[in-house]
């Protein structure tokens, strides 16, 4: 059966919003069964090694068919008429004004629209890009193709860049810092254009402040700490081996400073079985493995997953699921121009 590997969750913004529902659509429309691989997005499991495997940008949609991967929305819909029959005329010319208008949606319709003004249901603003650097609720924004002003739904100024240096709630803000501020106002967070000193320490480039506008997490170069300097995560330049674990590419951090997450260097040796290296694995902060996204194909216990699949060690025993469990679709998806 086709796996479509689409949003669980996501910020609110972007619900109803995203590419996967493209692939979601065709599949309700041809009628082809198929199962949801729920994928949280706020919890970084787009980011994993492990789903690079079949989504080389880490983005939804992807789906699988017996072991074959398609990523990108226009390829899984051709992929999804075709194996249907359906959607797609069946003569020669029929198929080629398809894939015309596939490459125009995507080279020709999709970009411009982007640059358009983005807008709420009730029409006001939501994305607007200044031609000009303008001051916007008191504070002077800066005109850049890549930094628009977004407006929550009152209208009021939620993220910008400023265009000139700029207190904001007790923080200076250099020329290009983007702001980002919560619905009760308050700071949520700050980008820098430069690296520099923030909050006592060197180096940083971006900042999240909790609700009391201290910083709570402070992106440092590759690693991310917290405002007492503690390590939550790091990238990984080379192996590493971290508690015992052979580790790649990233690792996070329990606050105890016991390993919380990382991909897997090599295989992991576990009393139910071999997880595969590439995997992504993550620990409780007694260091018990707890979660796994397979790299390959492997049998843990009593169950085979296939690569990219989710498993959860519940009291050391793997089962499919947890965090990343397959679900059934919510229904069929509903553009927002069918509503
Ligand atoms: N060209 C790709 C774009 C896919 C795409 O932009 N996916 C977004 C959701 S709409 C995504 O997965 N974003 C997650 C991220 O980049 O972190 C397609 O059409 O499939």
């Amino acid at each position: 059966m086709i796996t479509l590997h689409a949003f669980g969750n996501i910020f609110p913004e972007g619900v109803g919003e995203t590419k996967d529902l493209r692939a979601q659509w065709a599949l309700e429309e041809t009628g082809l069964p198929y199962r949801v691989h729920a994928l949280d997005h706020s919890a970084g499991d787009l980011d994993v090694e492990a789903y690079s495997k079949i989504s080389p940008f880490h983005q939804v949609p992807v789906i699988e068919d017996d072991g074959f991967a398609v990523a990108e929305s226009a390829a899984v819909v051709l992929y999804v008429a075709e194996m249907a029959g359906k959607l797609i005329p069946h003569d020669f010319q029929g198929p080629m004004r398809v894939i015309q208008w596939c490459f125009a949606a995507f080279s020709s319709v999709e970009p411009t629209l982007v640059c358009l003004v983005m807008r709420h249901d009730d029409g006001t603003p939501r994305m607007v890009y200044l031609k000009t650097d303008a001051v916007v609720d008191g504070i002077p924004c800066l005109a850049a193709s890549n930094n628009g002003l977004s407006f929550d739904e009152q209208g009021r100024l939620d993220s910008a860049a400023v265009s000139t240096r700029y207190e904001l709630q007790g923080w200076t803000l250099e020329p290009g810092d983007e702001f980002s501020l919560r619905s009760d106002r308050s700071l949520s967070s700050i980008r820098l254009a430069q690296p520099r000193e923030f909050g006592g320490h060197q180096n940083v480039e971006s900042v999240s402040l909790d609700e009391g506008g201290r910083p709570s997490e402070l992106e440092v170069g590759t690693a991310t700490i917290d405002a007492e300097g503690r390590l939550l995560r790091r990238d990984l330049a080379s192996p590493e081996t971290l508690d015992g674990i052979p580790c790649v590419s990233f690792a996070m951090f329990h606050a105890n400073g016991r390993l919380a997450a990382s991909d897997l260097a090599a295989p992991l040796e576990t009393s139910h079985g071999i997880v595969p290296a590439g995997s992504m694995v993550s620990f409780d902060a007694d260091g018990r493995l707890s979660h796994a996204i397979v790299a390959d194909t492997c049998v843990l216990g009593r169950w085979t997953f296939p690569a990219g699949n989710p498993v959860q060690f519940t009291e050391g025993e793997p089962v499919p699921g947890g965090a990343f469990c397959y679900t059934t679709p919510p229904g069929p998806p509903k553009p927002p121009f069918l509503t």
